[in-house]
């Protein structure tokens, strides 16, 4: 290969000096596998970034996209429509958990909370309540990186060099627990209660008529696989519905088949009031978000407009692109089709055991587990959080292997169509991966 000049590039979320001291190349991937640029195969086990759910390069999906490129490369979405972006939509409200029958499409997750958090402000104020305008996160949650998602958002780090979040926001408690729940298979046993902190503190501290939505992940991804304890999302849902807030579930990692279910929402039998999701909504190939809604929520903005006014002035130049409607659409079939949320949910026994094999390995502290998702918890190195996580990571590359980490814990999230012959070879690769740096 020739010689990059990689000045111009700034990398988003990259320790940039270091990577571009020592890149790490991907140059083309076909279902399970990257190459990177020496030719080597690299197994993917995360799903690039928790978001190829059908697997590399996937025929159905470059066709159907090749096919829309040829014929409307781009349509305004603004007071114009095309048939895809009904067409996905519909295919989406059908596979959406009942009751969530509305789809509004954004790009990105991120676009989508700012977006949830927004319509969730604006509904009340249309239907003549408009003092709710206050956000509930959780800490440790992940929301995307605008100044809405951050601000309901609990990842200090990502907030320290932005302080100007919103100012009507609150946090719940994070429900991780090493204490009570380290090495649990499947749903944490312990921690339904951290719900009741919505009622006892956050509902009695801000006068309940104040608050316009709770925000979670049902699963904290990014902050390394929090598993939710059993109750907590129904508690969470009971303590909404009694003050009158709506509840969003971010499943932006959660949806299309991660936890071996369709949604987290039906995984755990609770219906929010919206979902986001991205990611998995095009198997990664095209930019492409969406929330889904329940129908009260679009009938109020419809019923609060005059005749021809825009009743929810708020999208993007890009929101349900053609090819991002196409790929969805393949995509949604392709799930099907393969029945890839139910290969998922008949690999987890697998997956978690295989994964729970490295309980032994020095330095592991918890292993977490659900659907085709696994975190490893690693001890820190005295004074050096993350490098211990950041040299697993590297090891894992050279072995052929990418993972993603967080701090000191690797998050594991491969394709759906992954083999049990390949789910063996991750978790022994990342099992070596720790020992190499104990
Ligand atoms: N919500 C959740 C729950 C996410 O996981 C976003 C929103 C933002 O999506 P966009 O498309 O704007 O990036 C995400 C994104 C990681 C990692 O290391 C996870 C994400 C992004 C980057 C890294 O786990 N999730």
């Amino acid at each position: 290969m020739t010689e990059l000049n990689m000045d111009a590039f700034w990398m988003p979320f990259t320790a940039n000096r270091h990577f571009k001291s020592a890149p790490r190349m991907l140059v083309s991937a076909d279902g399970m596998y990257y190459k990177d640029d020496a030719g080597r195969d690299i197994m993917d086990g995360c799903a690039g970034l928790w978001c190829v759910n059908a697997g590399h390069n996937r025929k159905p999906i470059v066709e159907a996209i090749q096919k829309q490129i040829a014929t409307l490369d781009y349509a305004p979405p603004f007071q114009i429509g095309h048939p895809k972006a009904f067409e996905a939509a519909e295919k989406l409200a059908a596979m959406a958990p009942k009751g969530l029958s509305k789809v509004f499409y954004v790009n990105s997750g991120s676009e989508a909370a700012d977006t949830a958090l927004k319509m969730a402000v604006a509904y009340h104020r249309v239907r003549g309540d408009a003092a709710r305008v206050k956000l509930i996160g959780r800490e440790r949650g992940y929301h995307g990186v605008n100044f809405g998602g951050i601000s309901v958002g609990g990842i200090a780090g990502n907030r320290k060099l932005f302080p100007v979040a919103l100012p009507t926001v609150d946090h719940l408690r994070s429900t991780h627990d090493l204490g009570r729940n380290a090495f649990t298979r499947g749903e944490p046993e312990f921690g339904a209660e951290f719900a009741d902190e919505l009622e006892a503190r956050i509902t009695t501290l801000h006068d309940p008529s104040t608050i316009a939505a709770v925000i979670v992940e049902p699963m904290a991804g990014s902050t390394g696989v929090l598993i939710p304890p059993k109750g907590y999302l129904k508690r969470l849902r009971q303590i909404c519905d009694k003050y009158g807030i709506l509840l969003i579930f971010d499943e932006v990692i959660t949806g299309f088949g991660r936890l071996g279910a369709d949604w987290a929402a039906n995984k755990f039998d609770v219906l929010p009031d919206i979902i986001t999701c991205a990611k998995g909504l095009s198997n990664g190939v095209v930019p492409m978000g969406a929330l889904l809604v329940k129908p009260e929520i679009h009938d109020a903005f419809m019923a609060a407009a005059a005749d021809r006014a825009i009743e929810f002035p708020h999208g993007y130049t890009y929101s349900a692109h053609p090819l991002a409607c196409a790929a969805s659409i393949a995509t949604l079939d392709l799930y099907q089709e393969e029945g890839l949320f139910q290969r998922a949910a008949a690999l987890s026994g697998l997956f978690e055991s295989k994964a729970h094999q490295l309980k032994s390995v020095k330095n592991v502290k918890d292993i977490r587990n659900l659907g085709l998702v696994a975190g490893i918890e690693l001890d820190s190195r005295p004074g050096a959080p993350g490098a211990r996580g950041f040299d697993v990571f590297l090891k894992c590359w050279e072995a052929g292997v990418l993972v993603r980490f967080t701090g000191d814990i690797i998050a594991v999230s491969p394709p759906l169509i992954i083999s049990e012959a390949e789910i063996d070879r991750l978790f022994a690769v990342i099992g070596d991966a720790i020992q190499a740096t104990a």
